[in-house]
């Protein structure tokens, strides 16, 4: 259901954050390092609200949504958890798509890739870094104590063993986010956004993913291949960047050495 409506939720620190009505209270974890996030759904949320042109305003927690995830918002006094919930009721809300111009072929594809970055790759991506990656990187990019990455760490290896991913040797993992990486670049080719010459919804997701890969991971496999092999996926994140977070500066914490005014 995209228009669940959870038990109001309101975390201590929501408190106090006013949203006028018709506003997007976005909660979301506070900013990143080098992306104006750690995490690709915040970035592929906010990344929407500015491509639809809708007003929010962001409230930074690191307090979970009803469902125990993160990003989640509040329209019109009512929580909504999960970015493409948020996406869906927006998009009936505002009268959005972001898919106009696309066919239906087009769009099933679109979230056939989705799927592919969402319920795939995310993974990959979450065992690298939380489980077989260098638990003093994350500590320092998320700005947790060691202690607490190792136990975040433990919980979300014990997710991806649920998921099923988890169960895969190192090596497998990195092979399926490889092939996983190597059919988005196949298909972005020299495109200018995936979906064409215009940014479509799931240039959201993809943004959000990729995003982290370039600019928050230790170096790894990943990195590897975008800076290398498939650089057409990194010219893709410049060009998002250039063209949705023209305040990217203001966005990100340069490495921690300021704080994020936006
Ligand atoms: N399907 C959810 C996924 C959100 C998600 O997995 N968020 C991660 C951060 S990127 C999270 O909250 N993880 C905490 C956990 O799994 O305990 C969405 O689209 O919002």
């Amino acid at each position: 259901m995209c228009n669940e409506v959870l038990p109001l939720h309101r975390p201590k620190a929501y408190v106090g954050t006013t949203c006028p009505p018709g506003t997007v209270l976005l909660h979301q974890y506070p900013r990143g390092d080098w992306a104006p996030s750690v995490s690709p759904f915040p970035i592929k949320l906010e990344t929407y609200l500015r491509m639809a042109n809708i007003p929010y305003k962001n409230h930074f927690t690191v307090k979970a949504s009803a469902k125990g995830k993160c990003p989640w918002m509040t329209y019109n006094g009512v929580d909504v958890a999960d970015s493409q919930f948020c996406i869906d009721l927006l998009n009936k809300e505002f009268s959005v798509d972001l898919n106009k111009h696309l066919s239906a072929e087009e769009r099933a594809v679109a979230l056939a890739f989705r799927k592919l970055i969402e319920e795939d790759l995310y993974w990959c991506g979450l065992l690298e870094r939380w489980v077989y990656g260098d638990k003093h990187y994350v500590a320092k990019l998320v700005k947790l104590s060691y202690m607490i990455i190792v136990y975040i760490s433990y919980k979300l290896g014990r997710n991806a063993w649920a998921h099923g991913m988890g169960r895969h040797s190192p090596e497998d993992v990195r092979s399926v986010g490889k092939i996983d990486l190597l059919a988005l670049s196949t298909f972005l080719g020299n495109k200018t956004f995936f979906m064409g010459d215009e940014p479509s919804e799931i240039d959201c997701a993809l943004f959000g993913a990729l995003a982290q890969v370039k600019w928050h991971f230790a170096p790894n496999i990943y990195t590897q291949l975008l800076k290398d092999e498939l650089v057409n996926l990194s010219d893709y994140c410049e060009r998002m960047k250039d063209r949705i977070w023209p305040d990217w500066d203001d966005c990100i914490t340069h490495g921690g050495t300021r704080t994020a005014t936006k």
